[in-house]
C-alpha cells in the first residue's frame, strides 16, 4: 500500500510544512504552494481538474495558522483567514519537491530517455494489426518511437487510407498545406522535390513551419524494383558527435537563424517563410529538434556577409557526419510497410529511381504532433499498467 504520514509540523515561521513519512523520510512543502493548490471546491474545479483560485487572490507571503495530521492518510491546514485545506498523503508524496522525486516525475511525464543509434540500428518492427487492436502493442509502439525515434509497422493493406486509420488510433493527424495525408510519387510540375523520382538527401520535413510536425508516417503502397531505397540517421546522436568534434560548428548551427521558404499550391495556396536554427537546443545546450531540409532552405540568407562562409563550413561538417557510413542506416520499404519516426530527431532520405510513364513507386504520408502522440501514450500506459 501507499506510504502513510507519521508527523506533520510547520517550519520557518509557518512558511513551510514538513511531512514525516512512515519510513522516516521527509518532504517539505512551501506554504504559498499549498495554499495555491488547495483542493477544496471553492479553490479547485474537480470536473476540469483545474484551479479556480485567482492568482490575484493569492498572498505570496502566506503562512499557516495551524497544521494537523487528520489521520495517517491526510493533513489539514487552517489559514490565517480561517480558510481550511486538506491534502491527501498520496497526493503530497507525488508532488514532493526533492531533487529525486522531481526527476522521477519528469521522467514519468515526458519519457526523456534516448537510445542513440547509428548504422547498427536494429529497426524495431511491430505488425500494424497489433498496434491497431492491442493496447499493449500500441503502448510499446509509442514508447519505442519516443525512445529510439523510429518504428516500422508491417503488414498494412496496400491501399490509401491506412494512415487515416492510424490517425484515429492516436487521436488525429496534423493538417498541413500538403493535405491531411499526401501522396509521394512522381508528379508533373512537382510542387516539392519529394514529388519527383530524384534522390532526397537527409532532411527533416517541413522546417518552414514554425512548429514542424513531430512525428511522420510513410506508408509504402507501391515500391519500384530498382532504386528508391530509404535511409535514416539519428540527428541527436550526430549532433552530440559534432559538439565533441567541432564545438565551434555546433555553436554556429545551434545559434544561426536560417531562412526557409515554401511557396505554391496544394491543399490550398501557400507562401510560407520561416527562420529556424538547424540544431535547436534546450537551456542546457542539448539538441531537442533538428530543422534541416536543404531543398527548402531559402536563397535569402539574413546574416552578415562575413558570417556566411563560416556557416557553410559548419553545415558541411554536420552534413558529412549525417552521411558517414558509421551513422546512417539504410533499408528498403516493402508494400504494406509503414515507417513511423520522430521528425524532430531522425533525418530521412531516399535514393533516386527510374522515371516512367507509369507510377512505379507510391508512398502515402502523414504527420502527427508530439503533443497528440504523448497524450495517447500516457492514456495507453494508464490502461495497460492500470495506473496514472
Ligand atoms: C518526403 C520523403 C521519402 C521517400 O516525402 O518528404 O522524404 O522515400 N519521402 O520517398
Ligand atoms: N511533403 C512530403 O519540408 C518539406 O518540404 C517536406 C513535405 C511534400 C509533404 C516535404
Ligand atoms: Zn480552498
Ligand atoms: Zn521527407
Amino acid at each position: 500500500m501507499n506510504l502513510g504520514i507519521q508527523k506533520v509540523e510547520a517550519l520557518d515561521a509557518g512558511h513551510f510544512v514538513r511531512v514525516e513519512w512512515e519510513d522516516g523520510s521527509e518532504s517539505r512543502y512551501p506554504c504559498v504552494w499549498l495554499r495555491d493548490n488547495c483542493q477544496c471546491p471553492r479553490c479547485f474545479l474537480h470536473s476540469a481538474r483545474a484551479r479556480k483560485l485567482f492568482f490575484e487572490d493569492l498572498d505570496v507571503n502566506i503562512v499557516v495558522k495551524e497544521v494537523a495530521l487528520a489521520d495517517r492518510r491526510k493533513i489539514s491546514i487552517t489559514w490565517p483567514d480561517e480558510h481550511a485545506s486538506e491534502y491527501e498523503a498520496e497526493w503530497l508524496k507525488k508532488r514532493c519537491f526533492s531533487e529525486e522525486a522531481r526527476a522521477e516525475m519528469r521522467e514519468d511525464l515526458f519519457l526523456p530517455e534516448r537510445q542513440y543509434w547509428g548504422s547498427d540500428l536494429q529497426l524495431p518492427k511491430i505488425p500494424f494489426e497489433e498496434i491497431m487492436y492491442n493496447d499493449e502493442s500500441a503502448y510499446k509502439w509509442l514508447c519505442t518511437l519516443k525512445k529510439v525515434g523510429i518504428v516500422l509497422l508491417t503488414g498494412a493493406a496496400t491501399r490509401q487510407g491506412e494512415l487515416v486509420k492510424l490517425g484515429h488510433r492516436i487521436g488525429f493527424l496534423r493538417l498541413t498545406f500538403y493535405g491531411p495525408t499526401w501522396q509521394v510519387q512522381d508528379k508533373a510540375d512537382a510542387n516539392n522535390v519529394a514529388y519527383t523520382t530524384g534522390k532526397l538527401c537527409f532532411h527533416t520535413d517541413y522546417p518552414v513551419l514554425q512548429h514542424p510536425p513531430g512525428v511522420q508516417f510513410l506508408h509504402c503502397i507501391k515500391q519500384t524494383a530498382a532504386g528508391g531505397e530509404s535511409g535514416v540517421v539519428d540527428g541527436f546522436h550526430v549532433s552530440n558527435k559534432l559538439k565533441k568534434q567541432n564545438p565551434q560548428a555546433y555553436q554556429i548551427l545551434s545559434s544561426t537563424a536560417v531562412d526557409y521558404t515554401d511557396v505554391g499550391v496544394d491543399y490550398c495556396d501557400f507562401a510560407m517563410k520561416c527562420k529556424q536554427r538547424i540544431i535547436d537546443v534546450d537551456s542546457r545546450g542539448q539538441a531537442v529538434r533538428i530543422n534541416y531540409n536543404n531543398a527548402t532552405r531559402d536563397t535569402v540568407f539574413d546574416i552578415p556577409a562575413e558570417k556566411v562562409r563560416p556557416f557553410y563550413a559548419a553545415l558541411k561538417e554536420f552534413d558529412d557526419l549525417l552521411n558517414s557510413a558509421e551513422h546512417k542506416f539504410t533499408y528498403k520499404l516493402k508494400p504494406g510497410d509503414i515507417v513511423t519516426f520522430d521528425n524532430w530527431r531522425v533525418l530521412h532520405g531516399r535514393q533516386s529511381y527510374q522515371a516512367g510513364s507509369e507510377v512505379t513507386r507510391h508512398l502515402e504520408g502523414a504527420y502527427a504532433d508530439w503533443d497528440v502522440v504523448m497524450s495517447r501514450l500516457r492514456l495507453l500506459r494508464k490502461r495497460v499498467q492500470n495506473r496514472d
